[in-house]
């Protein structure tokens, strides 16, 4: 169908379609974006933006990436899907590639982020039941408070945030709330026997950004030794060389029990997860207990591929680590009243704002939007800063000014 649309309330035009046909479980910023390329996006009016959010860090790689956009076309055309009921050419030549880039035996292929949490969970049950020992149905696993991993009903039973939980009981029992960073608070919770596992975000992302102490990882990693507990580590977002590293993890050499992977595992374009476990956890899944339609589909199999060859071969953590010292140092030196803390590993980073208007930081990504770049506050106070992992030093140099001078229009 052609649209002819007038040129001067496009950005109604598209706001009206998604207010009246959507359902309202967003509140995006005011911009109707229509092509990305690199570091950039650009709206329906044309004007271009850095992009900041970084499709929540799916797309690391930068904006429809040329080797993406290609391998996605070729397998597009020859074929996407076959369901697990069948082999496919691609998936074992995924699992070998996948299973040695990260060095586990083996990967259970998923769609989005929160579907690998839920298999992770239920992989740990698992193994919780038939190598630990610990009695049916009593199985415990501990989370941090302030956690994001996701929106499904068993994923928010342990949710701090109100937002993410209220209205959506009963909530799904088994999971004990720690505080984050403290490994004295883990201790004490592996003293039940019937833990089977620990799950955490390296870094957390939508709490703003809360980078843990250092050697917190290796401390968590150790008591989980100890206790014969499932080290869960969700790099969803903190993995594929967003903090500067190819996983989070690896700043500390901490390897954990069970990884699980999704949004830059595909570049951002289409939903690929993974769990990747040795042997002694990954096969206490038997035919039939677990799966997914598209779980591990040809598709999805040749995107992450050539996803998780282009990290390496792009030396994308290696800029992550320069560009992030680069962002903080910058914003460091901006010296503005309104920035309360500047936090983050590699490109993944965040500003807290501090002003007396409850909306600032909603007003100063309006700001920034009009100079240029998209950025989107979470949690009222904190604006996320995580621009694709290309992006160069002149590039972050051209965002400082825009922020600077976004902050000074904070009256
Ligand atoms: C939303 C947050 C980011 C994640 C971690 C699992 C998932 C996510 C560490 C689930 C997803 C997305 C979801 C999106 C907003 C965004 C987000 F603000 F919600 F927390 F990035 F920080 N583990 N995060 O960050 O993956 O099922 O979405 O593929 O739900 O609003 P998913």
């Amino acid at each position: 169908m052609s649209l002819t649309i007038p040129a001067g309330d496009k950005i109604s035009y598209y706001l009206s379609l998604e207010e009246k046909y959507g359902a309202h479980n967003y509140h995006p910023l005011p911009v109707v974006l229509d092509r990305g390329k690199g570091v950039f996006v650009w709206d329906v009016g044309g004007n271009r933006y850095y992009d900041f959010l970084s499709g929540y860090s799916a797309v690391n790689q930068g904006h429809c990436h040329p080797r993406l956009v290609q391998a996605i076309t070729e397998q597009a055309q020859r074929l996407t899907l076959t369901s697990r009921a069948f082999h496919s050419s691609l998936l074992g030549e995924y699992e070998q590639f996948i299973t040695r880039y990260f060095g586990y035996d083996k990967v259970l292929p998923m769609n989005t982020g929160v579907e690998a949490v839920e298999t992770a969970l239920k992989l740990c049950r698992k193994w919780a039941y038939q190598v630990k020992g610990i009695p049916a149905n009593k199985a415990k696993i501990i989370v941090c408070a302030n956690n994001f991993h996701g929106r499904t009903l068993s994923v928010i039973s342990f949710s701090t945030d109100p937002v993410s939980t209220s209205g959506f009981g009963p909530y799904t029992p088994g999971f004990d709330i720690i505080p984050y960073n403290d490994a004295a608070a883990l201790e004490l919770a592996l003293e039940d026997k019937n833990v089977a596992g620990f799950l955490v975000e390296p870094v957390q992302g939508e709490a703003g950004v809360e980078v843990p102490d250092e050697g917190y990882l290796l401390a968590a990693r150790k008591l989980c030794t100890q206790h014969n507990v499932l080290l869960i580590a969700d790099e969803i977002q903190t993995g594929l060389c967003r903090t500067g590293k190819m996983l989070c993890c690896d700043h500390e050499n901490v390897r954990p029990d069970i990884l699980i992977l999704g949004k830059a595992l595909s570049g951002g374009m289409l939903p690929v997860s993974a769990v990747l476990a040795d042997n002694g956890i990954m096969l206490t899944l038997k035919p039939g207990e677990h799966g997914s339609t598209y779980g591990g589909n040809p598709l999805a199999c040749k995107i992450a591929i050539e996803a998780l060859t282009i990290l390496k071969e792009e030396k994308m953590a290696e800029n992550a680590e320069k560009m992030g010292i680069l962002l903080r140092d910058g914003l460091q030196n901006i010296r503005s009243p309104h920035i309360a803390f500047i936090r983050g590993k590699g490109l993944l980073n965040a500003i807290v704002i501090k002003h007396a208007d409850a909306n600032a930081a909603w007003k100063l990504c309006v700001e920034l939007k009009e100079k240029g770049l998209l950025a989107k506050p979470t949690h009222g106070d904190k604006i996320r800063l995580a621009p694709p992992l290309i992006i160069t030093e002149e590039q972050v140099g051209e965002c400082l000014e825009i922020i600077d001078t976004g902050l000074e229009a904070l009256h």
